[in-house]
């Protein structure tokens, strides 16, 4: 058995986990936040046996997109009279960041 770990655009997290669910995968959302935007976004867990990886993983592909944002560096150490004029940065963020790990146990009680 697998922990598919996937982090996700907050607006894609809800047609994802739709999806998952109608395609018969059990899932949990938990909201998180990026450490380097500090925006949040969401994390979604599905565990599932090693044989439908590849179904969840292309599920997650099919339903989360990749989005350009604009972040300002933080401000140089001025001298007295310098004028700091900020550029923002073009940043990549996912569609889906996605880490499968290894289940030792599941249990259900
Ligand atoms: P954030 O940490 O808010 O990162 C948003 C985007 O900013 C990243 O998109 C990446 O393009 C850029 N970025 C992040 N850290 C950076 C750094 N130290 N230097 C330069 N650029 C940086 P993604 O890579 O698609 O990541 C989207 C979100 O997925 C991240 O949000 C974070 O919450 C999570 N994530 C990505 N990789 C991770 C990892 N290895 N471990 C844990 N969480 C991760
Ligand atoms: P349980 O299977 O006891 O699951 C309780 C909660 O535990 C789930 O809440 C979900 O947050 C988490 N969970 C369970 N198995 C998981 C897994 N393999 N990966 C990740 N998270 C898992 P809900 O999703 O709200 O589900 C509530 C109840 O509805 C479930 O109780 C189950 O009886 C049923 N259910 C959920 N998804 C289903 C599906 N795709 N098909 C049929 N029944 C489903």
């Amino acid at each position: 058995m697998k922990l598919i770990m996937a982090i996700v655009n907050s607006d894609d997290a809800d047609r994802l986990v739709n999806t998952l669910s109608k395609a018969g995968y059990r899932a949990t959302t938990i909201s998180t936040t990026g450490g380097f935007l500090r925006q949040g976004n969401a994390t979604i867990f599905v565990g599932t046996e090693d044989e439908k990886v590849p179904n969840v993983l292309q599920l997650i592909k099919d339903n989360c997109h990749t989005r350009t944002q604009y972040v300002n560096p933080l401000p140089p150490v001025m001298e007295p009279g310098e004028m700091y004029i900020p550029s923002p940065v073009e940043v990549q963020v996912g569609g889906a960041n996605v880490f499968v790990l290894d289940v030792t146990e599941f249990a259900r009680f």
